[in-house]
């Protein structure tokens, strides 16, 4: 039996996915999560409490705890530990843990991983993606660099993104800078701690930092100089997503596992879900309908957005990717149900019956929240017609063909037409949604049958690395195709049209 580990650590809480390669099947799945099983950190959302809203930082003891956690949950399971070949893992990107000294200690058994660790933090919280609190260092890194920024590292200077980050830190905390030897992503750090050595930043992750060349991939020396003093030598080597990083270290036999056996660089969470729903190569994009709805897919080429909305990471089974953010995703679909006043049936199926495709030229600008994709900082919502004599149907095919062609219009700079999109998350759900999305894109819209992408990702990658399996059997083992959605190719000059329409209202 050909066991391998995936090791997903997000914002809320910390998963394992095994995976049997050989015979396709998920064999064992354990979560801690950080709010409920670790209350002692006061983090219920996973992150610390703050008096100013715009900073949101984690205690990087915390996922240590959790992951020693996660391990003797597996263990009192009685799971197999022993029969694992290979371990990979996810972090949630962007997050950065400081230390002040460039490899962790040897680790000792007979402690608690958090406890070890402890001292060698030279900054005692982990700024993490939800952090916006960085607007000042994003403008002079965008008044010093401008698009070279974007054209170089795949992103401009973005308020969540590491060096920005990093940046402020040094500022703000001279001394503690002085006294950081090493800077990692929650994914290197982990990595590092598996084992006990200074693991590498992958190009998925690296690529959320505003620091790394997608061009060499490599650090690009000018934004390292300018981002703070002295950086370079603080930050760990790059490596690709498919190198061994290093053994696992003795320390975890007492959970059972094998010491020695290959850690695989660990990736970002993004990068590690377009793995784990087998959309590694172009062709494929995928949509993920939560909180925000989210685009991603694998790209050939590395060009970037030009507006400054899209994002490019390496792709972990090589080339790059693209990712997009829409802030309003489902929060904008609850805000419109409540509106109307419906049940999710009436949401998820009748209103598209009780409608015609293209909805009389009907479109919405969603703004309940401040937007990503566009960037649009006063949140309100615009439409082309009066809202008060809608029906609730109407409003109800609208938001959907309104989001759908947002998505449509703001994932054009990637160059491709996708002819398959896998959609994921909570709304996907909804029938009426799946077909919208079909016709607009023109598109087979598939629905997969995987829950934790980013683990599912990391153990695959774990699997590909360590014995060599080619992604595409792999996906085919894990990430089959549950029911597939046609577009109606009629109805193509229609979305065509409103495509221009909704450009048009956006750009008003
Ligand atoms: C991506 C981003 C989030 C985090 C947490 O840029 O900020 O998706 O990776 O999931």
């Amino acid at each position: 039996m050909a066991l391998y580990l995936g090791i997903d650590s997000s914002t809320q809480g910390m998963k394992a996915e095994i995976i049997d390669a050989e015979n396709g099947k998920l064999v064992g799945s354990y979560a801690v999560n950080f709010g409920r099983d670790l209350p002692q950190y006061n983090s219920p959302d996973g992150f610390l409490p703050n008096s100013d809203p715009l900073v949101r930082h984690s205690d990087p003891l915390m996922w240590l705890d959790a992951m020693d956690l996660l391990f003797s949950q597996m263990k009192a399971d009685k799971f197999p530990t022993e029969t694992i070949c290979g371990i990979s893992g996810s972090g949630q990107q962007h997050g950065s843990v400081y230390l002040n000294a460039p490899v962790p200690p040897v680790l000792d058994p007979s402690k608690s991983l958090a406890e070890q660790i402890k001292p060698v933090l030279s900054r005692a919280t982990a700024p993490i993606w939800m952090d916006k609190s960085t607007r000042k260092e994003c403008e002079q890194l965008t008044a010093e660099f401008g698009a070279e920024m974007r054209l170089n590292t795949g992103s401009p200077a973005i308020e969540r993104f590491t060096g920005p980050q990093i940046r402020k830190f040094a500022v703000t905390e001279p001394e503690k800078w002085e006294n950081t030897k090493r800077i990692h992503l929650v994914s290197s750090f982990l990595c590092s701690i598996l084992c006990d050595a200074s693991a590498p930043i992958d190009y998925g992750d690296g690529a959320g930092m505003n620091l790394l060349d997608l061009h060499t991939l490599n650090w690009n020396q000018k934004f390292v100089s300018a981002t703070a003093h002295g950086l370079l030598g603080k930050l760990p080597a790059v490596a690709a997503s498919n190198r061994i990083a290093g053994r696992l270290a003795p320390y975890f036999e007492k959970y059972g596992f094998r010491a020695g056996i290959p850690v695989v660089v660990w990736s970002g969470d993004n990068p590690n879900s377009l793995i784990g729903v087998g959309a590694g190569s172009p062709g494929t994009a995928v949509i993920s309908l939560g909180t925000s709805d989210t685009f991603f897919a694998a790209m050939d080429e590395f060009v970037t957005d030009p507006e400054g909305c899209g994002h490019v990471f390496g792709n972990p089974a090589g080339g790059f990717m693209s990712l997009i953010c829409f802030t309003n995703g489902s929060l904008a679909r609850e805000k419109v149900k409540a509106m109307v006043n419906v049940d999710w049936e009436f949401f998820d199926v009748t209103s598209a019956k009780l409608t015609k495709p293209g909805n009389n030229g009907k479109l919405m600008l969603p703004y309940f929240e401040p937007e990503n994709t566009p960037l649009v900082t006063e949140p309100g919502l615009r439409t082309n017609f009066d809202l008060a004599s809608a029906k609730p149907e109407e409003l109800i095919r609208c938001i959907m063909e309104s989001q759908a062609l947002t998505m449509r219009r703001h994932s054009a700079w990637q160059g491709q037409h996708f002819k398959r999109i896998r959609v994921t998350g909570g709304a996907s759900k909804s029938p009426a949604l799946r077909q919208i999305l079909a016709d607009v894109f023109q598109a087979e819209i598939e629905t997969i049958a995987v829950r934790n992408s980013a683990g599912l990702g990391a153990a695959i990658r774990a699997a590909n690395a360590v014995a060599k399996i080619p992604f595409e059997d792999l996906y085919g083992k894990f990430c089959a195709t549950v029911e597939t959605v046609q577009p109606h190719a009629e109805l193509a000059p229609l979305y065509d049209q409103m495509l221009k329409d909704f450009s048009a209202l956006e750009t008003r």
